[in-house]
């Protein structure tokens, strides 16, 4: 059973991983409309990945006796400035996204919840590998600067990375 504090840091948590599924869905969705398809496929696999980051906490909540809240959301933008800026903003949010998870294990602690603790591990890990992703293709993407055929390169790169991280899962 978990106590209402740990259902609420989860249910918040739930919203976050919701939103972030919202919201490169939405890069996915315009970058397939400027003809980078290899980013396209990649985000919309990370979308579909932070899905199942929600639909593990939801299954988790009413588990352990809680009731999950499917969360309404805000609509994320339609469009987007550039390759570079999608791949900042969603490097800065994944960093936001580890803060909140510290602060479900930060709670966790504090109601003496070491199930939930234990369960919280696995996004601990995750967001290890999602913030170094981001990073790495960050680093890349200001190596290309405005090089077209390297723009080019890094798109089809990206449909590789898709292909390799759906396999892995
Ligand atoms: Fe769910 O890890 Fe990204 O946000």
């Amino acid at each position: 059973m978990i106590t209402k504090k740990v259902e609420k840091a989860l249910n918040d948590q739930i919203k976050l991983e919701a939103q972030s599924s919202q919201f490169y869905l939405a890069m996915a969705s315009w970058a397939e409309t400027q003809g980078f398809n290899g980013t396209a496929t990649f985000l919309y696999a990370h979308s579909d990945e932070e899905r199942m980051h929600m639909l593990k906490l939801v299954k988790f909540v009413n588990e352990r006796g809680g009731t999950a809240i499917i969360p309404q959301l805000e609509a994320p933008p339609v469009a987007f400035e550039s390759l570079n800026y999608i791949f900042e903003e969603l490097l800065n949010h994944e960093v936001a996204v580890t803060k909140s998870i510290n602060n479900v294990v930060d709670v966790c602690l504090q109601e003496k919840d070491y199930t939930t603790h234990n369960f919280m591990q696995w996004y601990v890990s995750e967001q290890i590998e999602e913030e170094g992703l981001a990073r790495t293709i960050n680093d890349k993407l200001n190596m290309i600067g405005k090089d077209k055929g390297g723009l080019y390169l890094f798109d089809r790169d990206l449909e590789t990375m898709a292909a390799t991280s759906t396999d892995a899962q």
